[in-house]
């Protein structure tokens, strides 16, 4: 089923220099580019990205973490995009992260964990919202889609 999915580069994937790196891998795995913004989180976008985690005692250290620097946010599109790109960044705890995934490769701790995936299509849609205008959104054919899909 094709599917768009929003991931963002926390600033911490930003500041470590690993932002070529993760969009290689989506980008590797059949992944193809819908929209791409490098900016700090406003206080209120920050808010709404995270609005199911208030009151949970991580939520302020959280709030600081992502608008302490850059981020990288992204829409990418493909087959089960949502999961896929879940897959390729591992597991939320990083140090249950299995290797070969981002958060396995270059993570230990969960409130230091490099990137956020949308964990269903409907959260997709709501958190790309956050950044981008539909217009900002773009439609293209990448030219290996028809190796990558039969
Ligand atoms: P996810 O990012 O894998 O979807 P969620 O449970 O939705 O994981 O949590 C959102 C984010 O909140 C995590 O990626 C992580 O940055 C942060 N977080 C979640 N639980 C904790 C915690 O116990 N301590 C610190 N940060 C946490
Ligand atoms: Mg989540």
């Amino acid at each position: 089923m094709r599917e768009r999915t929003f991931v963002m580069l926390k600033p911490d994937a930003v500041q470590r220099c690993l932002m070529g790196n993760i969009v290689s891998r989506l980008e590797n795995r059949g992944l193809k580019t819908v929209a791409m913004k490098f900016l700090v989180l406003s206080e209120a976008q920050a808010a709404e990205h995270y609005a199911e985690h208030v009151g949970k005692p991580f939520y302020p250290g959280l709030l600081e973490y992502i608008r302490s620097g850059p981020v990288l946010a992204m829409v990418w599109e493909g087959d089960n995009a949502v999961n896929v790109a879940r897959q390729v960044m591992g597991d939320t705890r990083p140090f249950e992260a299995g290797p070969g995934t981002v958060r396995g490769d270059f993570g230990l701790e969960i409130g230091r964990n490099i990137v956020h995936g949308a964990d269903k299509v409907e959260s997709a849609q709501r958190e790309m919202a956050i950044y981008f205008s539909p217009e900002e959104l773009v439609n293209w054919t990448r030219i290996d889609d028809k190796w990558l899909y039969e």
